[in-house]
């Protein structure tokens, strides 16, 4: 199976980040869409009133569905997509060969005003023994752009060290970066097609703009880890029980 070739592995370690297109089919996406909205009317229907603030979000259109949690091993569907061999080849060209998955979600940004992700890096959540021994696999369901929010990175910084991150009050899984922080960092937006895949390593700074379009900006983030990999020093309680064997 093709990994990601020299140039491309030579950009995300020098920037912290790289885009691969075509990695899905039209075909393949449709059915993941088809699937998160046969799943987002479920979850809605029994979603418990105290999960509704970090789970729903206002839009012109009214409150929508915000995200989802674990594809991977609510739908196999997700596990499917992400087991898929040319996805694994190059998740192995840039962390090692032997990974698992242990985490993964569904970013819906609906169209007309869902909300931006604060900057973060990854890293400061799951504190990995090898902060190289972890990479997200960012897949666009929808064409992601500078109009409906794609993801902005810092580049290279994942060479210097993990920030403090702090949490609004009442929103403890909400972890970013001070505003005061950031102040003065260049982020560069990173458009994906649709189908295609950007990664990027677990120390890299990032956040994602609000979606002005009448689109939805739907994505789905698988994070991969390692074998050999271990979470030395989480900030965040995990869940041991998601972790899945990959390769
Ligand atoms: O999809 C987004 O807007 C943010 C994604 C993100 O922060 C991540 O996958 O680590």
């Amino acid at each position: 199976m093709t990994g990601l070739p020299a140039e491309q592995l030579e950009a995300y370690r020098a920037r912290g980040h790289v885009t691969v297109a075509g990695v899905f089919t039209s075909t393949e996406i449709d059915r993941a869409i088809t699937d998160i909205e046969v799943w987002s009317t479920e979850t809605l229907a029994r979603m418990r009133p105290e999960d509704r603030q970090w789970y729903i979000e206002e839009t012109k259109d009214g409150p929508v569905l915000r995200k989802l949690d674990n594809p991977h091993s609510e739908r196999p569907l997700f596990l499917e997509l992400a087991r898929k061999p040319a996805l694994i080849a190059l998740v192995e060209t840039i962390i090692g060969p032997g990974v698992s998955l242990y985490f993964s979600q569904v970013f819906m940004k609906p169209a007309r005003g869902g909300g931006p992700k604060p900057a973060h890096q990854d890293n400061y959540y799951f504190g990995p023994a090898d902060p190289d021994g972890l990479v997200t696999a960012w897949l666009a369901l929808d064409e992601a752009t500078v109009e409906n929010g794609c993801m902005r990175f810092a580049d290279g910084s994942h060479k210097r060290d993990i920030l403090q991150h702090d949490a609004p009050s009442g929103q403890p899984f909400n972890l970013q970066v001070p505003e005061a922080v950031l102040d003065g960092v260049d982020m560069s937006p990173a458009p994906v097609p649709r189908g295609g895949v950007s990664f990027h390593h677990g120390g890299v700074l990032h956040n994602s703009g609000d979606n002005k379009s009448n689109r939805p900006r739907r994505a789905c983030a698988f994070h991969y880890i390692t074998n050999s990999n271990h979470f030395a020093n989480p900030t965040l309680a995990y869940d041991e029980r998601l972790m899945t064997p990959i390769s």
